[in-house]
Formats: C-alpha cells, sequence, structure tokens
C-alpha cells in the first residue's frame, strides 16, 4: 500500500514538474517573430529628422538612409524642416502606418509624452537619437543613442582654461578677466543645454572667466554670422568665442575676416561638431579647438531599430565615440571627415 501510496505521489510530482516547465517556457517573452513580409522585405523604420540645417545634419540623414539600405529595412523618412509640430505629425503618420520602430531625433526637449503615449498604445516601440528628451514616463521610449553634449561641454570649457592658463603664467597682466562670448545652439534642445552647462560647469572654478554675451543661433551659418555682427560692434576686448556648432562658427569667421579681424589669433574659437571646413579653419589656424560630434550614426541605429522589431531590450543609452583637435595636434593626421 505505501509502495503504490509512493508511487502515486512521485508520479503527481512529475505531473507537476511538466506543468511548471511548461508555464515557464509558455509565460517567458516571446521574441516577437518578424512576419514572412518583414522576412523578406525587411521592417519598416520611421524616421523622424529635424531639418537640414547644417552639414552634420544632411551627415546623420544620409548615414541613416545608406545603413537602411544597405540591411534591407525600409525606411519611410520625414524631414521637419526645424519644426517640433511637423516631428509630431510625422510620428503620428508612422503610428498609422503601422510601421514597426519609430527612430526620431527630437528638436527640443519636451513636448513628446502624448505622442509617444500614443506610439506606446499602437505597441510600435521608440528609439531616440542624437538629441535627449524628458518625459514623464522613461519607459515611453526604448532608449537612446547619440552624443554626450555635457562632455563635449566640458572639453571646450577644459581647452579655454588651458588654453588661458598658460599664456597667464607668462604674462603680467593676471587679474583681467577672460571674456567669453557664447553662440548657443536651438532653444529647448538637449545639445545646446548639455555644451552651455558643460562649459560652464568647468568655469565655475575660474571665476575670472566671464560668459559677458550668449544668445542662440539656431545652429545656422547665417545667425551665426549676424550675431557676430552684432557682438563684435557691441565689444572690444573678446578673448574667446565659444560656438555650439562649426556651422555657426563659419559664420563668425566670415563677420571677422570682413572687419580685418584674424579668427583664431585675436580671438580664440572653440567650436563643435569637426565638419571638414573647421577642420580645414583649424590647419589654417582659424580656429583653436575643434570638439568631434558623430553624424555616422546609421549603421548603430538600424541595428538598434533591427534588435527593437524582433522583440529584444536595448541599452538605455549609448553614447558615441568622439574625439577633440587641438591646435597643437600633429592635424595631418586627420582623415577627411565626410561631411
Ligand atoms: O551639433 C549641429 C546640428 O544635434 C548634435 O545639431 C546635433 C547638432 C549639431 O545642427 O550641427
Amino acid at each position: 500500500m505505501i509502495h503504490k501510496n509512493r508511487q502515486i505521489s512521485k508520479q503527481f510530482c512529475i505531473l507537476i514538474f511538466i506543468i511548471l516547465i511548461y508555464c515557464l517556457v509558455g509565460c517567458s517573452p516571446q521574441k516577437k517573430k518578424l512576419s514572412q513580409f518583414e522576412e523578406d522585405h525587411g521592417i519598416i523604420v520611421g524616421f523622424s529628422q529635424i531639418g537640414a540645417e547644417s552639414a552634420w545634419r544632411t551627415c546623420n540623414t544620409r548615414s541613416v538612409q545608406d545603413a537602411a539600405a544597405e540591411r534591407g529595412v525600409q525606411l519611410v523618412y520625414d524631414n521637419a524642416e526645424q519644426k517640433q509640430e511637423n516631428q509630431i505629425k510625422a510620428l503620428r503618420s508612422f503610428i498609422a502606418y503601422q510601421v514597426d520602430v519609430i527612430v526620431f531625433v527630437p528638436i527640443v526637449t519636451d513636448g513628446w509624452d502624448n505622442v509617444l503615449q500614443e506610439a506606446r498604445d499602437a505597441g510600435i516601440p521608440v528609439l531616440v537619437t542624437d538629441r535627449k528628451i524628458d518625459v514623464a514616463d522613461p519607459s515611453l521610449y526604448a532608449g537612446f543613442i547619440g552624443t554626450d553634449s555635457l562632455k563635449e561641454g566640458r572639453n571646450a570649457g577644459l581647452f579655454v582654461v588651458s588654453k588661458f592658463e598658460n599664456a597667464r603664467e607668462h604674462s603680467a597682466e593676471t587679474d583681467d578677466y577672460i571674456n567669453i562670448v557664447e553662440l548657443f545652439g536651438t532653444e529647448g534642445s538637449s545639445v545646446a543645454n548639455g555644451r552651455a552647462e558643460g562649459f560652464r560647469e568647468v568655469l565655475k572654478d575660474h571665476p575670472q572667466y566671464r560668459i559677458i554675451y550668449s544668445k542662440s543661433g539656431d545652429f545656422l551659418r547665417s545667425k551665426g554670422y549676424e550675431l557676430a555682427v552684432e557682438f563684435l560692434d557691441m565689444y572690444e576686448d573678446i578673448d574667446v568665442i565659444y560656438s555650439h556648432n562649426d556651422g555657426m562658427t563659419l559664420g563668425v569667421i566670415e563677420a571677422m575676416e570682413e572687419r580685418g579681424l584674424r579668427p583664431g589669433k585675436d580671438i580664440v574659437i572653440v567650436t563643435i561638431d569637426a565638419q571638414q571646413a573647421a577642420i580645414d579653419a583649424l590647419r589654417e589656424g582659424k580656429v583653436n579647438c575643434v570638439i568631434e560630434c558623430n553624424p555616422k550614426t546609421g549603421p548603430e541605429i538600424i541595428k538598434l531599430a533591427e534588435r527593437l522589431a524582433a522583440g529584444e531590450s536595448i541599452p538605455r543609452v549609448q553614447y558615441v565615440h568622439e574625439e577633440v583637435f587641438y591646435e597643437t595636434d600633429d592635424l595631418s593626421l586627420i582623415a577627411p571627415r565626410g561631411y
């Protein structure tokens, strides 16, 4: 009898065990099986780009388009011409179109909660790239890939301090202020905010450095030129121009040379992006430090989009590798930039 009971309880245990295994396998998140259509035709990615305001931007767009074509990914591309409302419209059209993944460059940090909630309700994962967003519920997007703008700002500040600290050791007049003009990027954008914050973080320990003028040139060459005309009229003792992107810097150089001023000599210039024209200006001594911001993120973006389409998770934040080019470097070693 006892033997019989033992056998029954053993069979019962085995049964429970099988049910348990089945449940465990059954409950684990199923890899979203790509449909036959997706297998054959590749996934569909909705890509909302902010515009074409700089050589950096057009290179970034091309990088994503080329990577998508290479991977057989269908890219539904939208150029928002610098308007957030156009981007929101584009994201809504991607949702209606039922793309597999949405990739977008948020022109500014705020105002995305509603449309991202709509994407979530539609079961479409979202990848944020290049610039960051502030949303009440961070799980509204899967991850970010792009630049570390705070680090870029810090590198600009460190260069300025090292440049003048060296000069100070040798000059008698050590109690002068170092007057800085800042050309700010797009208002409300995470990159402009980060570049400004990182720069000020370094300067706060050096009270003799002061920002006497800071205005947004919206990352545009034309605005860089306009603002340069303005601040060169307003101030005679500018020591440094800190520009948030090369596009605006090229406008400044133009305005300075029109006035017979020597960019990089009469005024120290620090710029961000490292497009070819900025590297050429560095070689010509017209700028003193160029901080790279890498636009060629297409291959990584598409890889992350494919992972999201397959139901996989991705890193929350992924910063791209970036260099800093100093006037004292061997500049002959810098390879052509491609933008
Ligand atoms: O620095 C500038 C572009 O978001 C990092 O936007 C990007 C910036 C880049 O207009 O050239």
